[in-house]
């Protein structure tokens, strides 16, 4: 690589690291809450989500409008909910402090897909799921799914956790006893399997640094 192009190279990664990035964090296919995706910014700089969609298995953008969302701050979550927004945020006792978007009618089943698409209709993340079509794999009904920072945006399942009640992402129970952190995402948790091997000393000492 000559230099001019190393350069290149490390600008072009550094700018991409400024943006605004949504990703697909966490999911529950069925609840006795609701169904629900949680979309967070995981980037440093605000996302406007005018115009934003999402689709389900079907991966037509523009299928359920994603505008109301609006203005995404960095380290902010959004929720897409089955339920009305009211249901979903006294259910999980949220206060109003979340941005909800209730009566999702392109619902998730146990197998099927999760599409976040631009206001240009770009595909922006995916998550294609199923504990039947990937055997193995997690199945969130009334526990939800989240995803460990090795894994945002690569639509590789053995990157996400069942969510249990005080885990990393500081999971609680709602109101009608569905398991989640719908709201809210802890960014920086290894995948689950190097947090095996680094043992639970390494984790508590993970958790105390932050
Ligand atoms: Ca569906
Ligand atoms: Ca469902
Ligand atoms: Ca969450």
């Amino acid at each position: 690589m000559t230099r001019a192009i190393a350069i290149a190279a490390v600008l072009a990664s550094a700018s991409s690291a400024q943006a605004g990035i949504m990703r697909i964090t966490e999911w529950m296919y069925s609840g006795s809450t609701s169904e629900y995706i949680e979309f967070c910014n995981i980037g440093v700089t605000p996302t406007d989500m005018t115009g934003w969609s999402y689709d389900d298995s079907t991966q037509t953008p523009g299928s359920v409008d994603l505008s109301l969302f609006g203005m995404v701050m960095p380290g902010e979550c959004v929720i897409l909910a089955e339920s009305t927004a009211g249901a979903f945020n006294s259910g999980w006792s949220l206060g109003g402090t979340v941005k909800i978007i209730g009566g999702n009618t392109e619902n998730l089943g146990r197998n099927d897909e999760i599409n976040l698409y631009n206001y240009r209709g770009d595909l922006i993340d995916r998550l294609t799921y199923g504990d039947q079509t990937f055997p193995g794999t997690i199945r969130t009904q009334n526990f939800s799914g989240w995803v460990s920072a090795d894994g945002f945006g690569e639509n590789d399942l053995s990157d996400w956790t069942l969510s249990s009640i005080g885990d990393l992402q500081g999971s609680v129970m709602s109101a009608q006893g569905d398991i989640g952190s719908p709201g809210r995402h802890v960014p920086n948790i290894p995948e689950p399997s190097s947090l095996a091997l680094l043992g639970l000393g390494a984790v508590a000492l993970f958790r105390r640094r932050r």
